[in-house]
């Protein structure tokens, strides 16, 4: 495919600054890889891991590492106690942020309109978003996968349009496949990863062909390569294990 591999790391509430110094070496010392490697820490160590970025910076030309944000508030500013907004984000150094997680949807009770405010505000503020779409094992056991991402995807669609696309990443994350251990099979993130670009091909070719579709849940470095060589799938969301130094940078070279 022509669209360039990424693989990003959601380090949920977990993760160092011990671990992005020890990241930030090993990506430091490898050659040239063609991924775009998006970091997504907790927003506390954006500062600190932006400096840290910067002060390598020489020795990370052409590695295309960046920062995201794991989430970000609807809205733009003002009183909303607890919430990051885009700005702030972009401020230390966010280029990308993931919005609406499974984790968020289901915990946070983040609904597909609240997601599809948030995808927008993302756009606002000069982020890209990540936009994460998933079913749960008993939609998936009901026959019901489709109708599922279909829905999650509409949400956005529906308040965004098509042409929001042309600057967003998507997500495919089964619910049931996230820190189980227990991925997709490469058959089955391509069939549905197949599904998500024709329904914006439909609307629009080239959008379509052009968008990135992370696959997402239990990626590491023994399962990669044969995700990561589906034709639809254009690289990886990688949580557990990219909580390990030596593990991420693997997996980067295997979406290389
Ligand atoms: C899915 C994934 C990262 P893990 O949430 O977004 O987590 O790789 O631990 O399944």
């Amino acid at each position: 495919a022509t669209r360039r591999p990424m693989v990003a790391a959601n380090w949920k509430m977990a993760g160092s600054l011990q671990l992005a110094e020890e990241l930030i070496q090993k990506f430091s010392r490898l050659p040239d890889i063609s991924p775009d490697v998006v970091l997504c820490p907790p927003s506390v160590y954006l500062d600190n891991i932006q400096s840290k970025l910067e002060a390598k910076a020489s020795s990370l030309m052409g590695k295309n590492l960046t920062l995201g944000g794991q989430n970000l508030s609807h809205q733009e500013f003002g009183a909303y106690t607890g919430e990051i907004s885009g700005t702030m984000l972009k401020e230390f150094g966010c280029k990308y942020v993931i919005i609406g997680h499974s984790e968020r949807r289901r915990m946070y009770g983040e609904t597909s309109d609240m997601v599809a405010e948030k995808f927008a505000m993302a756009q606002r503020c000069g982020l890209t978003p990540i936009l994460c779409v998933g079913e749960s094992l008993a939609a998936r056991e009901a026959n019901r996968t489709f109708e599922v991402l279909s829905g999650e995807l509409d949400a956005v669609l529906d308040k965004c349009g098509i042409v929001a696309f042309d600057n967003a990443v998507l997500a495919y994350e089964p619910i049931w496949a996230i820190g189980t251990g227990k991925s997709a099979t490469p058959e089955q993130a391509q069939e549905v990863h197949a599904f998500l670009r024709q329904r914006l091909s439909d609307l629009s070719p080239y959008e379509g062909e052009k968008i990135r579709i992370l696959y997402g849940g239990s990626v590491k470095s023994s399962n990669a390569a044969e995700l990561f060589n589906q034709p639809d799938v254009d690289g990886g969301l990688v949580g557990g294990a990219s909580l390990n130094a030596s593990e991420f940078v693997t997996l980067c070279r295997i979406a290389s």
